[in-house]
């Protein structure tokens, strides 16, 4: 029934005074959640202020929808396994602009508004940078009223949380949903079957898929509010239900328990996010995630194109789909299905149709952590998909061998089956085939994504690759997560950065001026002070807030070498204990970050953090002079109280091995100097700021490979370098666990024979440019200088430009025009 065509259906749109909303609060609390002033927990209240505020971002949400539908315009459905959004109360207020006066209306009503911000969860669908860039580009996306949907999966448990126990990480699950989700909007009649398993059955031409297992997704949407309502996307969640089909069969034989346990185990999918930001190999279940959210995306933008569209030729016009590294790539084979088995094109026009419509980003170089699938594994769970890759593969392969007769070697090579040893599929190899765009996520990582893994393709399809360096929201990076500066910047420049981030460049004039250098020092420590008590509260490590902020965030893994940053750590250590009376920097070294819960090096990293942190902090020799702390559990809403506080970001990674990094741009936009190596867009971030306000070190992309390919000798950095060989001999020896000695003697055996990352080669320069950090923090007017020509530099660092530039050069999308 099509209410809005009545009549009498009228609704009253609401206001944004500090009256209204207080009203709507309260309207909410009575007729929402069912309590009153007297009765509402905090809980109540933040879900009665979520209502209040869903409530003022619905016309929009509304508006976009129908503009879109109206105008016809093409959309970009953006699929990815991983959304990171972080909190969406007080992003929401702010998009509305109601941010002020709803903290206001919080206060005539006697809620504490800030402690309520503290109380929601904080969504961790996703492992790290790939999950955040998918939650920035929806922001932009929608702030630049770009038509599109993200797609994703509505995992019950999302990245597990992280405590540390007697220094040892320990993961817990992250049930998010428990106590509902406010925000969330469930939209069954958009369900969908997806199958697994089965056959194909032979009498039909062996391309009809039988008896298979059926999982329903149903969908949840969440509003995605663009800055100032620009527009409102859509984030759509799937959710794994049991199929009725499933349970009635075991229910009419009256055997109920297992009915149910059926139905459990079919829901299992939707379950659990897979903590691992390397590629499980082999794990069904993951396969099974995979392509449950893929169909279900699939079915669900055919149903809208089709209820809009007669037919199908015009897909390619209306419709772009884009691949966020290799997780949803089964795309691909399910679009070709649906299109063949379902809709009855030919072979050749789904092809042709397929590759005008999808697009792909490549995330790592890293061989381990490339998607393959058993060819075995695969037929089992996705019979039909595994037919038309090899259909696809033979295709691919014959027109390969008519255009290079000679070359049999680059048909081995290029195959999108991998032959040496059991056979794998290649994912990101199907992925390049079936997109008429490839790119990677900055300059460096763009050009050696095709002289590496992508070298063959390259030779054959040379249009396709691209480069779009990656970028991050200066909504929530830094109008939300940086209230002083925000508002220092405000004064000076006016607002509108928040939409146009170029406009920071004209603080470069202000970097010197008296009053403003001063105002932003002040804001940078009123920062730190926020991060120093809840340092202390958390952890019980006091930092002194006028002491420099050395910070490390991000997952825990040895290409990023938090281990090279802990033997800078300790070699300073030692330099304080043998000359104690100088003139030392104080100096607190900040860490946080998840290991994947099997890796084991990345575990003793942590622990071995938590050591050296535990010797030195109770060193009554050191005192203020350095701290070391681990922070637990981090995640987006730690990083926005974490980065703000920072006086030096460390992005560290061996050079050639970090695709982009994206927390080096959220540091340099608050005001950090970055210490860091030749790598990702590190190398971007220094053109736009300048060398001489960088502390680069470290070999670059070239002298590593030339170092590793003359035979590299860690040993020989150990043998020769005094402070070098007396950090690790400590480490070794035991005296940072004294209790269990040999506590790291896989560590240290690894850093002395194979030492993969480099940390020795690199280690007297990374200590050589900590000195100069040192130097030039002793000059406070001058380090502010220098952080503010960061802050002032960052403009293209808006994922708003990184989204432009998709838009234009991949997706071939327009902006709704309102
Ligand atoms: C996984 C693994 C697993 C095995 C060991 C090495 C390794 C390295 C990286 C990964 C992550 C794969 C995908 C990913 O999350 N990439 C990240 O994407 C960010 C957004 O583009 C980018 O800023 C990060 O540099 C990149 O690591």
């Amino acid at each position: 029934m099509n209410h809005a065509a009545e009549p009498d259906f009228e609704f009253d749109h609401p206001t944004n005074t500090v009256v209204a909303l207080r009203r709507s609060i309260a309207n909410r609390l009575v007729y929402m959640v069912g309590k009153d002033v007297q009765s509402a927990t905090q809980r109540d209240w933040l879900f009665a202020i979520f209502h209040a505020a869903r409530d003022r971002v619905m016309d929009r949400w509304r508006e976009t929808r129908r503009a879109t539908h109206a105008q016809d315009l093409k959309r970009v459905y953006y699929l990815s396994m991983e959304f990171l959004p972080g909190r969406m109360l007080g992003n929401a207020l702010m998009a509305v602009g109601i941010y002020d006066e709803t903290r206001a209306a919080c206060a005539q009503l006697g809620a504490d508004f800030d402690q309520l911000l503290d109380l929601e969860a904080d969504p961790g669908l996703g492992n790290g940078g790939l999950g955040r860039l998918a939650a920035c580009f929806l922001d932009s996306m929608a702030t630049l009223g770009l038509p599109n949907m993200g797609y994703g999966i509505r995992f019950d448990y999302g990245m597990f949380s992280q405590r540390i126990l007697k220094g040892q990480q320990v993961e817990e699950p992250d049930g998010w949903l428990e106590a509902g989700n406010p925000w969330e909007i469930m939209r069954p009649e958009f369900s969908y079957s997806v199958c697994f398993g089965g056959r194909l059955d032979p009498d039909n031409g062996g391309v009809h898929w039988i008896e298979a297992e059926e999982v329903i997704a149903v969908a949840y949407d969440y509003a995605v509010p663009g800055y100032e309502l620009g527009s409102v996307s859509t984030l759509r969640l799937w959710s794994a239900r049991a199929s009725h089909a499933i349970n009635l069969d075991a229910f009419n034989k009256g055997d109920y328990i297992r009915a149910m346990e059926a139905k459990n185990a079919s829901e299992n999918v939707s379950r659990v996010l897979y903590p691992d930001d390397s590629t499980e190999h082999g794990r069904e279940l993951r396969l099974r995630q995979e392509y449950f959210f893929v169909s279900a995306s699939l079915q669900d933008l055919l149903r809208r194109f089709l209820r809009d569209h007669g037919s199908l030729d015009q897909l390619p016009d209306k419709v772009a789909i884009h691949i966020n590294d290799t997780h949803p790539a089964l795309a691909v084979p399910e679009l070709m299905r649906l299109l063949i088995d379902v809709h009855r094109l030919t072979w050749d026009k789904a092809w042709s149709l397929c590759t005008r419509i999808f697009s792909y980003t490549n995330h790592t170089l890293m061989q381990e952590a490339l998607e393959t699938w058993s060819v075995d594994l695969f037929g089992r769970v996705l019979p039909r998909h595994l037919r038309i890759i090899f259909d696809l593969n033979a295709h691919f392969l014959a027109e390969l061998h008519a255009r290079f007769p000679n070359d049999n070697d680059l048909l081995r090579r290029i195959s999108l089956i991998d032959e040496n040893g059991p056979r794998r599929i290649r994912m990101a190899y199907l992925s390049v085939l079936a997109s008429h765009r490839v790119n990677g996520v900055s300059a460096l990582h763009s050009r050696l994504m095709v002289s590496t893994i992508f070298a063959d393709f390259a030779q054959v399809f040379p249009e396709r690759f691209c480069n779009k360096t990656n970028g991050i929201t200066p909504r929530r990076w830094l109008a939300q997560a940086n209230p002083p500066l925000s508002e220092l910047i405000d004064a000076r420049i006016g607002t509108t950065w928040r939409r146009n981030l170029d406009e920071l460049g004209a603080l470069r004039d202000l970097a010197t001026e008296p009053e403003f250098n001063n105002a932003f020092q002040l804001a940078k420590a009123q920062n730190k002070r926020r991060l120093a008590e809840r340092i202390a509260r958390e952890t019980g490590v006091v930092l002194n807030p006028e002491s420099l902020f050395d910070v490390q965030v991000k997952r825990m893994h040895e290409y990023k070498r938090q281990l090279l940053n802990l033997l800078h750590v300790i070699t300073r250590y030692h330099q304080i204990l043998a000359n104690p009376h100088a003139n030392w920097m104080p100096r607190s070294v900040i860490f946080a970050g998840k290991a994947a819960s099997a890796y084991y090096m990345a575990k003793q990293v942590i622990r071995l953090i938590n050591d050296v942190a535990h010797v030195v902090n109770a060193d009554p020799r050191i005192g203020e002079k350095l701290k070391v702390v681990f922070v637990p559990n981090y995640r987006v809403s730690l990083a926005e109280i974490i980065i703000p506080a920072a006086d030096l970001s460390q992005q560290i990674s061996t050079a050639g091995t970090e695709a982009s990094g994206t927390g080096n741009m959220k540091f340099a936009l608050n005001g950090a100097l970055t210490i860091g190596t030749w790598d990702g867009a590190n190398i971007e971030i220094a053109e736009q700021v300048g060398l001489d306000n960088m502390f680069v070190f470290g070999l670059r992309t070239e002298e590593v490979a030339a170092v590793r390919a003359a035979g590299y000798r860690p040993r020989q950095h150990y043998e020769s370098n005094y402070d070098l060989k007396l950090a690790i001999d400590r480490i070794a020896d035991g005296a940072f666990s004294p209790a269990e000695p040999h506590r790291y003697h896989d560590l240290v055996n690894a850093l002395l024979d194979s030492d993969h990352y480099l940390l020795l080669a690199d280690y007297a320069d990374y200590v050589a440019a900590q000195d100069k950090v040192d130097a030039l923090y002793r000059r406070p007017i001058e380090w502010a200088r220098q952080a503010i020509l960061n802050v002032a530099g960052m403009g293209v660092f808006s994922s708003d430009r990184t989204i432009r530039e998709y838009a234009e050069d991949i997706w071939n999308v327009k902006p709704i025009n309102s």
